[in-house]
């Protein structure tokens, strides 16, 4: 009964590591406001990815959705400040800066279904890098979260047979 006890508490201690990190991971992806561009203006992101747009400019910029979904207002140039909005659904989402859209100065956050992302245009990768950006070229899947959700399902698994084999064994003998 005690290593019953042991398996359930193992079983709990994995859920609690493995869950959160599972299921709350979202990612985060920077673009970076430049006179008078945004790097990079098109990026492909998975559902539930946090973009912050990021002045590294001396003009003032701004980041405001053709959709009305948000505007970040004036950031003053030069003062490193930082704008974020997190994308849910998918589809594509375009947006400008307000006083240099007529220079060109527009890009797009085109949000895809974590299963269609196995394509070329996958999401960033490198979010732990403190310039990210998506990566239109690099092709790599974004395999971390998909892993350590299906490793935590597997977890669960084997330690619910485990302790349901034993429970069993138990009432039985
Ligand atoms: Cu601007």
């Amino acid at each position: 009964m005690r290593r019953l006890l042991q398996l359930a508490t193992l079983s709990l201690v994995a859920l609690l590591f493995f869950a959160p990190a599972a299921w709350s991971q979202g990612q985060e992806v920077t673009v970076r406001m430049e006179d008078n561009f945004f790097d990079q203006a098109n990026i492909t992101v998975e559902p539930g990815t946090t973009v912050t747009w990021v002045q590294s400019g001396n003009n003032p910029h701004t980041t405001t959705s053709y959709d009305d979904l948000w505007d970040s207002g004036m950031i003053e140039g030069g003062s490193g400040g930082t704008f974020s909005y997190t994308f849910e659904e998918s589809g594509r989402y375009d947006y400008f800066c307000i006083p240099h859209e007529s220079m060109g100065m527009i890009g797009s956050v085109t949000v895809s279904d974590a299963t269609a992302t196995a394509s070329p245009t996958a999401t960033a990768t490198t979010a732990a890098s403190p310039t990210a950006t998506a990566l239109a070229d690099t092709g790599g899947p974004p395999v971390s979260s998909l892993l350590i959700a299906l490793m935590a399902t597997l977890a669960l698994v084997v330690y619910g047979v485990i302790a349901l084999t034993l429970l069993r064994r138990h009432s039985t003998s």
